[in-house]
């Protein structure tokens, strides 16, 4: 079983608290000793993996399916993969769970379910406001869509949980699937 690899891929909207739950997790998993832990965040993904690519549909799904592969190989050699994109598609989610499951890894969902209310409210970014005006085309949630996972593995809302919870709860499932 330990050289099964694992991938955990986070969706959910912009300001959800994807990263910082993917970060708490990958920062848990390596303090309790598992190695080859690999965080493939979306700001990062698309500065290196997928500079150039645009928010249309059909580069969201690119990216996303990029993603899924690197996480993929991440766990055909026995290594655990945190991605936090939006991945905004379930068919484009689904896939990435083919592609993992195909190399003989396992494929764990967790939707960051944090109230788009809460997620503009907070605007750390300031994207929203440009998103509301119409000075940033295409944003999730407002002017693009966001298919809702129907069974996600773990549903978290890291507006009504504690970072360290919703991280805490996340170890819990993969202790309790024996995956780590
Ligand atoms: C959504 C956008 C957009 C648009 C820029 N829509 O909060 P952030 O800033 O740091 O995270 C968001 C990030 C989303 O990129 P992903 O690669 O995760 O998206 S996808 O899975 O759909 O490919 C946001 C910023 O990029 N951003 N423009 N139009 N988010």
């Amino acid at each position: 079983a330990l050289s099964v690899g694992t991938v955990l891929l986070f969706t959910g909207l912009s300001g959800s608290g994807k990263s910082t739950v993917a970060a708490g997790v990958a920062a848990a998993l390596r303090t309790e000793g598992s190695r080859r832990v690999t965080v493939l965040d979306g700001d990062r993904v698309r500065t290196l993996l997928s500079s150039g690519l645009s928010f249309s549909k059909e580069d969201r799904e690119v990216n996303v399916r990029r993603i899924g592969y690197v996480a993929a190989e991440v766990a055909r050699h026995g290594g655990t993969a945190v991605c936090a994109p939006i991945a905004p598609y379930a068919s484009t989610r689904a896939e990435v769970r083919s592609m993992v499951e195909e190399a003989g890894g396992r494929f764990v969902l967790v939707h960051v379910a944090t109230p788009l209310a809460v997620c503009e409210a907070r605007d750390r970014k300031g994207l929203y406001a440009r998103a509301r005006t119409g000075r940033l085309p295409s944003f999730t949630g407002i002017s693009d869509p966001y298919e809702e996972p129907e069974h996600p593995d773990l549903r978290l809302d890291t507006s009504t949980t504690s970072v360290e919870d919703c991280v805490a709860e996340v170890v819990g499932l993969l202790r309790r699937r024996g995956f780590v």
